[in-house]
């Protein structure tokens, strides 16, 4: 017997408990345990098998670390075949997680009891596959139908509640796995309860496949795994026998497996987990921050405000007047209302957090027990100078003094105070209680035990954090900055906006680049251009179009205006007429012949140019990993997560074509398509980059 799965006999029934932590994973070890002690179980003539996980969980799925190797038997499929054909009873006793594989060995036991905290679900569509040991036949045999749609569909983690109401288990108790599961299985023993295969079970009832298949390939975007998903069901209802139906999901599985979505959504998976993991950390204490301060009660302040008293920190929140503190407050109750309405918080939770916890001051004076403030006040280096010399001269020592800029320098900013140490950038995203990312900026002076703390915060508000270097817009902003600019430059040269909207919207993103600007304000990137033309070079291309729409007073979906036209009441725009004027114009001005693109070139350019900055940053060490861009890119901006980001993407296209296709564009534009050293490297020495990140782990 391996170590993975123990097995005891307490009378007549034979326990076998899981010890693989963190999550009992079904390995090798744990599949070849479960099979040896079934057989084992058989064999010494017990009556009943209890399986149940110790530690946090029963199993929480397949060991995803070992898809894309060779599989080693026994394989799940089988395990779930033999365990539901035991000649005994088995039962599996749930707590923690049931998830994947995990569900679908409790669906192959005879009987299923769960603690209340149990969660469920069939999650493996977040992965890119699908369940692949029966879990498509025998959840809609045992819950139905649309009840197994849904859930194999949406991934959705069910509560016992609603599991048992399913009828997914049979019973709910309080108590320790392995006593709720003991006093069950002795129980079931004492009333000769039958063996009770699902396989046995007659065949679900049909709906319509076909359309179910095209809803929720469209609410994918394009994710497949979902959608091919919905075929193995329909094999549930209509293959002629169980066999066929778990056949046909061996096949689908199996095309889902060998997909490309597979492995970027994988990667997405392990990336998330890891990007928040700093090495050099490991052993730095975060300081405490119990009270947080936010200068600025703007959108973002705000913003900042409502995340942090979400997750239980007071907050102080400075405006310049007691009329705009009155606004800063009507905004954050806004946010909070929003959060009740979805759920997220009960009213007493929110009149609670309305009040104690959350004070508006004018003076910097209230600060002076706060433990961290943000900074989210006007992008100008001279008033966010002003500011953190107040804070400076208000603030608590050892108290972390962070700038929410979004490309300003944040070394200037420290050099504003006398404790350049206690400086950092905590870049949120708008809005900041809902946006996933927050962008650590690690100054050149910054103490590491500030750094834990703004990882330790960003864990604290769920958000996914990642390391950035100093940088002009640092990680994301600069990115998307330089895939911005190969867009205009695109249009300019004969795309038309609404053709590259609509091709990034095929490739997954929820908006295009066009879209995306007019919800954000054309005056940003407007502002943005300004302020950079003094030091810009002259060998850099210049578009003009989305100035004259600013200039006629267009700023997108706050004017109504921009690259869209936008109805009240009506989601979405519709194209701008004048757009075409004004690239007409500019291409006038600048002597250029507008070409046909091919909505394939169209996206080459794109991705190259995502791809080609990230591999900057990543070079320059602004990003620590590949991954780190990625997680940036996912989480801040939309990119889609079956692609596992942009650096993903680009090895499964292969840097080789990628770097090829830089070095063709920059024989148009020599400036803008300057190849990133660390592309040519990787390109040169045959590597990717996943060889980097797993030499960074
Ligand atoms: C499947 O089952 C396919 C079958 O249908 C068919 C097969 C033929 N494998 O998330 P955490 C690691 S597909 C390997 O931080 P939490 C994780 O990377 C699977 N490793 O904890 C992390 O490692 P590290 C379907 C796994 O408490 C550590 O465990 N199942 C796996 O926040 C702790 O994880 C799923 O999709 C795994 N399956 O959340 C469930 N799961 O410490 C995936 C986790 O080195 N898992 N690890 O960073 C989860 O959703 C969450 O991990 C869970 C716990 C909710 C269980």
């Amino acid at each position: 017997m391996t170590e993975a799965i123990v097995y005891e006999r307490i009378g007549d029934i034979a326990v076998l408990s899981a010890q693989n932590p963190p999550v009992n994973a079904l390995g090798i070890d744990v599949r070849r345990g479960l099979l040896a002690g079934i057989e084992r179980a058989e064999n010494e003539g017990a009556r009943a098998v209890l399986i149940y996980g110790e530690g946090r969980t029963y199993f929480a799925g397949a060991d995803i670390r070992e898809f894309g190797q060779p599989m080693q038997d026994p394989g799940l499929p089988d395990l779930c075949n033999r365990i539901e054909a035991a000649q005994l009873l088995v039962v599996s006793s749930l707590h923690g997680a049931a998830l994947g594989g995990g569900l679908e060995v409790a669906l192959s036991s005879h009987y299923r009891i769960a603690v209340p905290s149990a969660k469920m679900g069939l999650p493996e569509v977040n992965l890119g596959i699908m369940p692949g040991a029966g879990g498509t036949q025998r959840l809609p045999r045992i819950a139905g139908t649309e009840t197994a749609l849904e859930m194999i569909t949406t991934g959705r983690h069910v509560a016992a509640a609603e599991a048992f109401d399913k009828g997914v288990i049979d019973r709910i108790a309080e108590g320790s796995p392995r006593e709720i599961g003991l006093t069950y299985t002795r129980e079931l023993l004492e009333q000769n309860a039958p063996r009770r295969p699902l396989c046995d079970m007659s065949a679900p009832e049909p709906v319509d496949f076909d359309a179910i298949y095209d809803k929720v390939l469209a609410r994918g975007r394009g994710q497949l795994s979902p959608a091919i998903a919905v075929r193995a069901v329909q094999a549930a209802c209509e293959a002629p026998s169980f066999l066929d139906g778990v056949r046909r999901e061996r096949e689908l599985f199996m095309e889902l497996m060998e997909s490309e979505q597979r492995q970027g959504l994988i990667h997405a998976f392990f990336s998330e987990r890891a990007v928040s993991k700093l090495p050099e950390l490991a052993d730095v204490m975060p300081r405490d921050v119990i009270s947080m301060g936010v200068i600025g009660g703007g959108t973002m302040g705000a913003g900042i405000a409502t995340a942090a008293l979400l997750s239980d920190l007071a907050v102080v929140l400075i405006e310049r007047d007691d009329q705009a503190a009155a606004v800063a407050r009507g905004r954050i109750e806004d946010n909070l209302k929003g959060a009740l309405k979805r759920g997220k918080i009960d009213q007493a939770q929110f009149d609670a957090m309305m009040s104690d916890p959350l004070t508006l001051a004018t003076d910097y004076a209230a600060l002076s027990k706060a433990d961290l403030v943000v900074e989210a006040v006007f992008e100008d280096m001279d008033v966010k100078r002003e500011v953190f010399a107040a804070l400076d001269a208000n603030c608590k020592p050892g108290a972390i003094l962070a700038s929410n800029t979004s490309y300003l320098d944040i070394n200037e900013i420290a050099a504003a105070t006398s404790r350049p140490t206690d400086v950092i950038g905590l870049h949120f995203f708008s809005p900041a209680h809902v946006m996933k990312l927050l962008e650590v900026v690690v100054a050149d002076q910054t103490a590491p035990d500030v750094v834990a703390t703004g990882f330790a915060l960003g864990k604290r508000l769920k958000k996914t954090s990642v390391r950035s270097g100093v940088c002009d817009g640092f990680i994301g902003n600069r990115i998307m900055n330089s895939y911005r600019k190969a867009a205009d430059y695109m249009v300019l040269d004969g795309a038309s906006p609404y053709q590259i909207d609509k091709v990034m919207t095929g490739f997954g993103f929820a908006m295009g680049p066009f879209a995306v600007a007019d919800l954000a304000g054309l005056d940003i990137g407007w502002a943005a251009r300004k302020r950079r033309a003094p030091t810009r070079d002259p060998k850099e291309r210049v578009v003009c179009f989305s100035d004259m729409l600013c200039e006629a007073g267009d700023f997108g979906q706050k004017t109504g205006k921009g690259f869209y036209v936008y109805e009240k009441g009506k989601r979405g725009g519709a194209p701008n007429p004048q757009v075409a004027e004004y690239i007409e114009r500019d291409q006038r001005d600048q002597g250029v012949t507008p070409q046909v693109f091919a909505n394939d070139e169209v996206l080459r350019r794109y991705m190259c140019a995502m791809v080609n900055e990230a591999a900057k940053v990543v070079g320059e060490g602004i990003a620590r990993r590949p991954l780190d861009v990625d997680m940036v890119l996912l989480f801040g901006y939309g990119f889609p997560r079956f692609w596992g980001g942009p650096l993903k993407w680009a090895d499964l296209q292969g840097l080789d074509g990628i770097l090829k296709d830089i070095r063709r564009y920059a024989k148009e534009d020599a400036f803008f398509w300057q190849p990133a050293p660390l592309l040519e490297e990787l390109v040169a020495d045959g590597r990717s980059f996943d060889d980097l990140n797993n030499a960074g782990q």
